[in-house]
């Protein structure tokens, strides 16, 4: 038999939020571990919701027992022909609603919280693609990379199936950074569970969240939003820096991954000289 020492261990294994890393985990429960202060109060408000919920629930159930028995044929083979207890029935729509309203009120606190912050010390666009990620960086020289999932026989050692990406998105620690979030072609979601976001992905419309990470280190989620065959082949891999090692990371991907405006600029000045020439041509042909 299973002792009640071992009942609790397990219980206690599945349930603590410590035993979670920054991705998801095989037998998980409940949330990983918050990676924002703001995620931290989303699993509050969830922790004091999931009791009220309990107790609702658990007193819903007393009561149609209670009837069931107390009401039974048996006990009771003369029915009472009432039909109508004005108190009982403003009472039990009275009081569920008093219990939504005051639930209510730090739930709608929170969604204005995750929705803007006051000041941001920089900005990060997403795209989604089918089925890739796209990061931009307008504030470290506008430059821009694609991020792809490992595939199964590329992975390395301590590589995570499904959840590695070539590229993960650099963002620096204990920053305000504001994410604005579209799509290329169809609608996606950007996911990240234990920082508390996830925000669709819409094309043509522009969404905005923010996140402020305490803790560098590498956190994963998934694109949230069906969106074709490779939904399940888009993880979003954050990698939070210390601000220092951010900075030098920014400036080598300026290099690394420069968009180069210059040469976009100079191949599209290229081709309206062209086209200019082209046209001259075509005037003289005419001619
Ligand atoms: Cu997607």
């Amino acid at each position: 038999m299973f002792s009640m020492k071992s009942i609790l261990t397990v219980f206690f294994i599945l349930f603590s939020f410590e035993s979670y890393g920054k991705q998801a985990t095989d037998w998980q429960l409940s949330f990983q571990n918050p990676a924002t202060d703001l995620m931290g109060s989303v699993v509050g408000l969830h922790n004091i919701i999931l009791v009220v919920m309990t107790l609702v629930t658990l007193f819903v159930l007393f009561l149609l027992f209670y009837v069931s028995y107390r009401f039974s044929a048996k006990r009771n083979p003369i029915p009472s022909t009432t039909t109508h207890n004005t108190v009982v029935e403003v009472l039990w729509t009275a009081i569920p609603i008093v219990i939504l309203v005051i639930l209510a009120i730090p739930s709608f606190k929170l969604l204005y919280q995750q929705e803007k912050s006051e000041k941001y010390d920089m900005t990060i666009k997403v795209i989604g693609h089918q089925w890739y990620w796209e990061y931009e960086y307008p504030d470290h020289g506008n430059f821009y990379y694609e991020s792809y999932m490992v595939q199964d026989q590329d992975l390395e050692d301590g590589d995570l199936r499904l959840l590695t990406v070539d590229n993960p998105l650099v963002i620096p620690a204990n920053k305000n950074i504001q994410i604005l979030i579209t799509a290329g072609d169809v609608l996606h979601s950007w996911a990240v569970p234990s920082m508390g976001l996830k925000t669709d992905a819409v094309p043509g419309r522009l969404n905005e969240t923010w996140v402020n990470v305490t803790e560098p280190g590498v956190y994963r989620g998934q694109c949230s939003e069906i969106c074709g065959s490779g939904h399940g082949f888009m993880p979003v891999v954050v990698k939070v820096l210390p601000e220092r090692e951010f900075m030098a990371w920014a400036n080598e991907a300026k290099n690394n991954y420069a968009i180069n405006e210059e040469i976009e600029n100079n191949v599209f000045e290229d081709e309206i000289v062209i086209s200019q020439n082209n046209l001259l041509q075509l005037e003289e042909n005419n001619l």
